[in-house]
């Protein structure tokens, strides 16, 4: 397939960019994080969305490469803004079961930390439930030592995929991403809004925080609020940014 294959034969830096999503605290509306998210910029086709190239790279070890690339960014970016005395917030990057299924990821990713300065506890590493899919031994493993290390760890789209509440038990997960499709579900009705009751009342009795995706409406921001969720991402606040357009808003809230 030619979109593989130019995959293969991109440069990542001049091909490839990141963007950070805001993400806000429930209460003030402040920014506490931001989520990385990758853009290819194809030579001939211009941008292509993650959904689309993010499938094909993972049938090849070619994910390995993009997503160790998207992390290192992701940190060098959020140390660059300790340094320049912004106030600390988190950043989280995506990664795929592959990658998380690679011997030494603990070992690549605390290279990337070291070399860029930038410290774990700020590190959030998200991943979906189809990790659990296959090779659970291994991924589990890989997430205790990264915890051990002060690394955060979050489960983004939790509710869409195969999930088991043993899993969820059983594994070091700091934080929960309730998905936009359950967001705009709870608006709905009152059986789905129970759903989503139920999912914070578990996120709380483990000690995780919750972050409600895909906010667009005032009313949607309102209600997640009220049912407890801690942090919000989504349109309303923030669109995806360049890291130049996130510096001002840091800075009004510092
Ligand atoms: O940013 P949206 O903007 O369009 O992202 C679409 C999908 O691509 C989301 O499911 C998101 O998690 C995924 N995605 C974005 N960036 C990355 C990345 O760096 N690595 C992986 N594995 N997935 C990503
Ligand atoms: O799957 P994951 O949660 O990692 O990816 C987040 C995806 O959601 C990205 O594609 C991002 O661009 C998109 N996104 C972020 N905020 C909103 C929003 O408010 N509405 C919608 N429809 N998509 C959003
Ligand atoms: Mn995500
Ligand atoms: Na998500």
């Amino acid at each position: 397939m030619q979109l593989t294959r130019d995959l293969y034969d991109a440069d990542l830096d001049r091909d490839f960019f990141v963007l950070f999503q805001p993400q806000v605290s429930a209460t003030n509306h402040c920014i506490t994080g931001a989520e990385a998210l990758v853009r290819w910029n194809h030579p001939k086709y211009g941008l292509i969305s993650p959904l689309e190239f993010i499938p094909l790279a993972e049938r090849t070890r070619f994910i390995e490469t993009l997503g160790g690339w998207v992390m290192r960014k992701a940190c060098l970016q959020g140390q660059q803004w300790l340094e320049q005395g912004r106030k600390p917030i988190t950043i989280a990057v995506n990664v795929s079961p592959s990658q998380l299924r690679q011997e030494d990821f603990t070992k690549k990713v605390l290279e990337i930390l070291r070399s860029t300065g930038f410290p774990p506890y700020l590190l959030e590493i998200e991943m979906t439930e189809h990790i659990f899919i296959e090779g659970m031994a291994q991924i589990i493993e890989t997430l205790n030592e990264l915890h051990l290390h002060g690394i955060r760890i979050a489960l983004d789209d939790f509710g869409t995929g195969f999930s088991s509440m043993q899993t969820l038990v059983e594994l070091p997960f700091d934080q929960l991403k309730i998905p936009k499709e359950i967001v705009r579900a709870a608006i709905d009705s009152e059986e789905k809004r129970a759903i989503v009751k139920m999912i914070i009342q578990l996120g709380d009795r483990l000690k995780m925080t919750i972050v409600a995706e895909g906010i667009e409406a005032m009313v949607e921001a309102e209600l997640l609020t009220g049912l407890g969720c801690q942090t919000l991402q989504g349109y309303l606040f923030h669109k995806p940014l360049e890291a130049l357009s996130v510096e001002p808003l840091l800075d009004q809230q510092a």
